[in-house]
């Protein structure tokens, strides 16, 4: 907290306010020429880089851009996603008022619907007991009382679901059961379902729900054959697709092919993002997590404007900072919450419809992944942390211990700033090593914009361009390994309160600016009174 208190006293030294603008021109002139070959930010009294708004108006950010994405098995538990599990509610809550839940991962293709006490379950494959097969080992049954009170926590958060579907072991008919009862306990609450998780995999050799001759074509076949199953059940059902792990070419004949089949059926195209993995990798790091993905950046507006000439949305349904579960020391660190904000936003600027971040206790994620968690296995801390939850997790805990916001959390919260608006493009006058910024107008009128200074050596001297007062909340740990002592605006988000700012900072606008200093590793988000 004093760590805190230090910094920001330091930043509203009036040297730093009073800074005057020819000072800041002519660094501005040197650091774009003069001091070639030092950058910027390193230079003794570096200059302001300057920050302004391009006029077009790039996406808008949907109220419910924000949601969580768990494991289909964690149903088997009836009081996890229940109305009285006050601490859930509140932290779902805190995270936005309007969220999605999406039900799916790798167990949702072994969840089998025991509508009836006597119910068998289906017949696991053969292939599901061998020691290279990372899907889940058993069935999970999900019974109508799940259902019934996972109503009840959508109801009390305020937030709907995406609900997976069981393509790879599950039949048309089981599948239209359980559709039926969800449709009808959800109703209004369910956004739509999703048949199979990450199909593209299933002829892989650590997964094996399908033959070496699997492809899109087959895998279309079989998805429209539950869907017209499951549409026979629940008439009015809306329906995401495909689900996929990485495949950027599925998701896009998806978008083209799927709705021709079922004309106004099929909602949204959806598909999966991990930035890393497995953790047992040694070039699983921090530095990778918070460098520029050029994968990102080429497929997703692709995918999104194959959407849209279908006239459907896209969704990021799951995705996180490392597959398998996360890595301890990465995942569950600061820079996790740097990567999402900046993550989230990036897809929101493409225009997509939102993102749901994977995660829940580390005992669910191991079924998931056919009883492995290979973090677990990396240092002595690491089985302290997955008994609080899985790496990746952005809320840790269970009921019995209580639950608690990672820091990845954090980092989606900044991002949810900005929902309910409409982007513009930030600009840097000059590129600072590893930043990202991000703006949008709100219906209000009113300009927000979120910053992140990914780098953890240097530190951002930022002048934006702007008529109008502000107020500035900062995103803050000691490091971008920090592991707890998150906060934003100065308050930690916790589940037995309602977050609220503790210190907004106001920044006075002189000279048509606004100008202040960022930490290396740290965001912030600005609040300006009107249009910039
Ligand atoms: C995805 C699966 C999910 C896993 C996750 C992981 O859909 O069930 O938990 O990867 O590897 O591919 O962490």
């Amino acid at each position: 907290m004093n760590w805190n208190r230090e910094k920001l006293d330091g930043e509203h030294s009036p040297s730093v306010r009073r800074m005057n603008r020819r000072r800041f021109l002519t660094l501005t002139a040197l650091a774009t020429g003069a001091l070639a070959g030092t950058p910027v930010w390193a230079q003794e009294g570096a200059a302001k880089i300057r920050l302004s708004l391009g006029s077009a108006a790039t996406g808008a950010v949907p109220l419910d851009y924000l949601g969580f994405s768990c494991e289909t098995a964690q149903l088997a538990d009836p009081t996890f996603f229940a109305a009285d599990n006050r601490e859930l509610v509140s932290l779902f809550k805190a995270l936005t008022p309007k969220g999605i839940l999406r039900l799916g991962g790798n167990s949702s293709d072994f969840c089998w619907w025991k509508a009836r006490a006597a119910d068998q379950p289906p017949e696991l494959p053969a292939s599901t007991h061998r020691a290279d097969n990372w899907m889940p080992h058993s069935f999970t049954a999900i019974e109508p009382v799940a259902v019934d009170r996972l109503a009840g926590f959508l109801k009390a958060t305020g937030w709907t679901a995406i609900y997976g579907l069981n393509l790879g072991t599950g039949t048309p008919e089981r599948d239209a059961e359980e559709a039926a009862y969800v449709a009808r306990r959800l109703d209004k609450r369910l956004l739509f379902f999703q048949i199979g998780n990450e199909p593209e995999y299933y002829r892989n050799g650590n997964n094996r729900l399908r033959s070496q001759d699997w492809d899109f074509d087959k895998y279309l076949a079989q998805w429209l054959t539950f869907a017209k199953a499951v549409i026979a059940r629940v008439p009015d059902a809306r329906l995401g697709g495909p689900d996929v792990g990485s495949s950027a070419e599925w998701v896009i004949r998806f978008a083209q092919e799927a709705p021709q089949q079922m004309p106004g059926r099929i909602v949204a195209c959806t598909g999966h993002y991990y930035v890393m993995g497995p953790p047992d990798d040694p070039r699983v790091t921090v530095q990778r997590l918070l460098a520029p993905d050029p994968k990102v950046d080429r497929e997703a507006p692709s995918i999104i404007r194959a959407a849209r000439e279908n006239h459907l949305v896209y969704r990021m349904t799951e995705g996180n900072s490392c597959y398998r579960g996360g890595k301890p020391g990465v995942s569950n660190a600061f820079c996790s919450a740097l990567w999402a904000a900046d993550y989230l936003l990036k897809l929101a600027s493409f225009g997509c419809a939102g993102v749901n971040l994977h995660g829940g206790g580390a005992g669910v994620i191991r079924i998931s992944l056919g009883g492995h968690l290979p973090g677990a296995q990396l240092s002595a801390e690491a089985a302290a942390i997955a008994a609080q939850g899985s790496f990746y997790t952005p809320i840790a805990g269970s009921r019995e211990m209580g639950f608690s916001a990672r820091p990845v959390f954090y980092g989606m919260k900044l991002a949810g700033v900005l929902t309910g608006g409409r982007m513009r493009p930030a600009l840097f006058n000059v590129s600072p090593a590893n930043a990202g910024a991000y703006a949008a107008e709100m219906p209000d009128g009113s300009t927000r914009m979120v910053l992140l200074n990914k780098d953890a050596g240097q530190k951002l001297e930022l002048a934006i361009d702007s008529p109008h007062d502000a107020k500035l909340w900062r995103l803050q740990a000691r490091g971008l390994t920090a592991i707890s002592g998150v906060t934003l605006a100065g308050a930690e988000i916790r589940p037995d309160k309602t977050w609220r700012p503790a210190h907004e900072e106001p920044l006075a606008s002189r000279d048509g600016q606004v100008q202040f200093a960022m930490e290396p590793a740290s965001g912030a988000a600005l609040f300006f009174r009107g249009s910039l």
